[in-house]
């Protein structure tokens, strides 16, 4: 069933009456369906919250919720960079399936440098597709989308044209194209006096939000610009962070107090629920979309930033805090990943999956009660483009990554370097050409020792897994050799 078939049978049904199996009916007749809170930071790195070890950065709000659920230590994003990732959660599709692999062009960097022509990228979600938002809808919930969206414009590819009822300051762009600071030059969100934060001004926007849909369920996905660059903060803030000492590498005043912003945005949210008396009926999540940018922030003891598929790219701070469900302070070590979150929520909502739409994440609603683990084998990342830049960790000095693809199994972690693999004799030089990668992060977490030669069965076996999948999803892998190339 696509978008279309979709919507017209939702409303032939009636709003909030897509699925009429016995178990809805049972779940409205009962308990009211808790409010979802989503919120994504855009940007932050795995180690840049207190809950996650920061002892630079100050995020007494966030930790305190921690401490009402429960802390993901193995959360991965979809991608490296901001648009794949989000097109991956508002899916709950691995990006083979929508084509959102990076963010712009897959051909970055100088092409003299890049011996493939990557696979062709898509910045925007194609309209066919159907949200999250788009499957919450006829199960009763209103939903908002507030800053960043990154996956095209309104009236068709926005948050509107996806499926939200209300979009606040989310439309093509990766950045706030006016800086953090009003006016905004943002087409979708109204300036407010000049000065104003723009942290603050999304924070406002969501307790609006909360206010005038505290009688109904609702779907908050709060996407927050920060704490992506431009690095911009308000000045007392800086100044509480000017003379504290670097911690582990982070040393960033004016990106601390970015943080801050979205901490202290986040206490008043929950202030918000406390104050209508729905805390005890929301759920919230906390995510960020890929990891740590260099220069603003370190993510040691991980390997790279932003951009690289080192664990310092992809590794994720996360929680779930979900009351009467979750049991306060728990943690879980299961590998997720941000496809996971689709299918989670649904559950939570008592929504169904439409008719032929292939989800890829598996719900992680067994993982927050504590019955079992996950069905599957390991999760996956493809990423057949280029993106270019210099940074610590990275493979080498011109690109952030190079095309790759990834397994994650157990603790165990592959690397298939899609430049050896196509050009340099495939699996039949596979001890030679450097092709691949593999870590225990079970015992190095900082991925310093590479294994591809001294566990070839384990190599083998996850080589073998990944392939499989990249067939399963119909994942393009680039074969053609870049004329350009000049060694
Ligand atoms: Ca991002």
């Amino acid at each position: 069933m696509d978008r279309r078939d979709f919507l017209k049978k939702c409303a032939a049904v009636g709003a909030g009456g897509f699925v009429l199996s016995n178990r809805t009916l049972k779940v409205r007749a009962g308990a009211k369906k808790p409010n979802i809170v989503f919120i994504m930071i855009d940007d932050m790195g795995a180690r840049d919250v207190g809950f996650m070890g920061s002892e630079y950065y100050e995020t007494p709000n966030i930790d305190e919720l921690v401490g009402e659920g429960m802390v993901f230590t193995n959360a991965y994003a979809n991608a490296a960079n901001c648009a794949p990732t989000r097109a991956c959660f508002l899916t709950g599709q691995y990006s083979p399936r929508h084509g959102v692999y990076t963010v712009g062009n897959s051909a970055r960097g100088s092409s003299s440098d890049r011996r493939l022509i990557p696979i062709a990228n898509d910045t925007t979600l194609d309209s066919h597709h159907i949200t999250i938002a788009e499957v919450l809808k006829p199960a009763g919930y209103v939903s908002v989308s507030i800053g960043k969206w990154h996956m095209g414009t309104d009236p068709d590819l926005g948050p509107i044209g996806q499926g939200f009822d209300v979009n606040v300051g989310g439309f093509s762009a990766g950045s706030p194209p006016g800086g953090y600071f009003s006016p905004y030059k943002n087409p979708e969100l109204p300036n407010g006096p000049d000065g104003e934060y723009l942290t603050d001004r999304l924070t406002d926007e969501a307790l609006k939000f909360i206010d005038a849909n505290k009688d109904r369920p609702f779907f908050l996905y709060m996407t927050h610009y920060a704490v992506h660059t431009p690095i911009q903060a308000k000045a007392d803030l800086i100044a509480k962070y000017q003379d504290k000492p670097p911690s582990h590498g982070q040393d960033n005043p004016k990106y601390a107090a970015m943080i801050d912003s979205v901490d202290q945005g986040i206490g008043r949210m929950m202030d918000k629920l406390d104050e209508l008396e729905l805390t005890d009926n929301t759920v919230v999540f906390f995510f960020s979309d890929n990891g740590g940018y260099v220069g603003a922030t370190s993510n040691q003891p991980l390997r790279g930033f932003k951009g690289t598929f080192y664990e310092g790219g992809i590794r994720e701070p996360m929680f779930v805090k979900w009351p009467g469900v979750v049991k306060p302070g728990t943690t879980c070590d299961t590998p997720v990943i941000s496809t996971d979150f689709f299918p989670t929520i649904l559950e939570m909502a008592g929504a169904k999956k439409p008719p032929g739409k292939t989800l890829d994440g598996e719900s992680i609603v067994t993982l927050l009660k504590r019955q079992t683990t996950l069905n599957r084998e390991a999760i996956f990342w493809h990423f057949p483009a280029y993106l270019q830049g210099n940074v610590p960790g990275a493979r080498d000095s011109k690109f952030r990554t190079r095309p790759v693809a990834v397994v994650r199994k157990g603790g165990w972690k592959l690397l298939l370097f899609l430049e050896e693999w196509v050009l340099d004799g495939g699996q039949s030089k596979i001890d030679t050409n450097n092709a691949v990668e593999l870590y225990n992060l079970a015992d190095d977490i900082s991925e310093t020792n590479n294994l591809a030669n001294t566990n070839k069965a384990k190599r083998d076996e996850l080589l073998n897994l990944l392939i499989d999948w990249q067939n399963s999803v119909g994942a393009p892998v680039p074969t053609t050799p870049n004329p350009d190339y000049s060694g």
